[in-house]
């Protein structure tokens, strides 16, 4: 890896996007939704589409540019935690598939923080709509390390907004965008967002037609959600929202996990 990708990687550990683009070659991405066309059409609960996850991140690892992407980005992320939290947290992979589409707004205009301070957005496949493609939304001021109280406040309060009406979600969205507050991040098939989502907000915009499908690796979770994002994730289950299909798995090519 160059000295600017790393540069970037540290850039993200430290709450800020970095974005790699071309990383999985047309044909694979060709390939990969083929399968998740099948996948999804088996069943109407598509469990078999949410259960492909794994062999996304198996196809994935098999390129060589993103096996050494994801293993630098857990270094350097790793690094951060080390250095600034003073802990090395669950390494993980966490990870599961994500679609957008028009049959929903949901999980769209949903601000959050994620648990863990690495995620990796792959992007499988963009919506028709150029303007409402599902793209993520990142917020350009990273917060500081929260103390844990002051984190699951945060995160409990951004788990009620996701219940407010979807058109005051996309609203605030708007606003925000207006004021300068976030950015809107073009989503293009094949590219990897890399960013340290415990510090940096985001959310996804919606989607009015086709399907917006990514792949999302989460890594290292310092342990200050205390079980609250085990909640969530079954309470996301219980709305019947499978989107959030999160298994961990083996570590990184090449990274221990103990
Ligand atoms: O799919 C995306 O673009 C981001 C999803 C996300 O933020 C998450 O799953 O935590
Ligand atoms: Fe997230």
């Amino acid at each position: 890896m160059n000295a600017q990708d790393r540069a970037a990687l540290t850039r993200a550990s430290k709450g800020h996007l970095a974005v790699f683009e071309s990383m999985v070659p047309q044909t694979t991405l060709s390939s990969i939704n083929h399968m998740l066309d099948a996948a999804y059409a088996a069943s109407s609960d598509h469990k078999q589409f949410f259960g492909s996850a794994k062999d996304v991140v198996h196809t994935l690892r098999d390129i060589p540019a993103f096996r050494e992407l994801e293993k630098e980005a857990v270094r350097a992320a790793s690094d951060w935690l080390r250095s600034t939290m003073n802990v090395s947290g669950t390494v993980g992979p966490w990870f599961g598939l994500r679609v957008g589409s028009s049959t929903s707004t949901v999980g769209s205009h949903c601000r959050h923080f994620d648990s863990h301070v690495l995620t990796l957005v792959i992007v499988l496949q963009t919506a028709k709509d150029e303007d409402k493609s599902g793209d993520l939304i990142v917020y350009s001021k990273p917060r500081g390390v929260p103390r844990p109280h002051d984190n699951l406040l945060r995160k409990s309060v951004q788990w009620g907004e996701r219940g407010l009406p979807f058109p005051l979600r996309a609203a605030r969205t708007q606003r925000h965008l207006e004021r300068g507050l976030c950015s809107r991040i073009r989503g293009l098939p094949g590219s990897v967002y890399v960013f340290n989502g415990f510090l940096m907000q985001h959310c996804n915009l919606d989607v009015t037609q086709g399907e917006r499908r990514s792949l999302v690796i989460h890594y290292l979770d310092p342990g200050l959600s205390m079980g609250l994002s085990a909640i969530n994730r079954l309470r996301r289950h219980a709305a019947a929202v499978p989107t959030d299909a999160v298994h961990p798995v083996e570590p990184a090519a090449g990274f221990d996990a103990t």
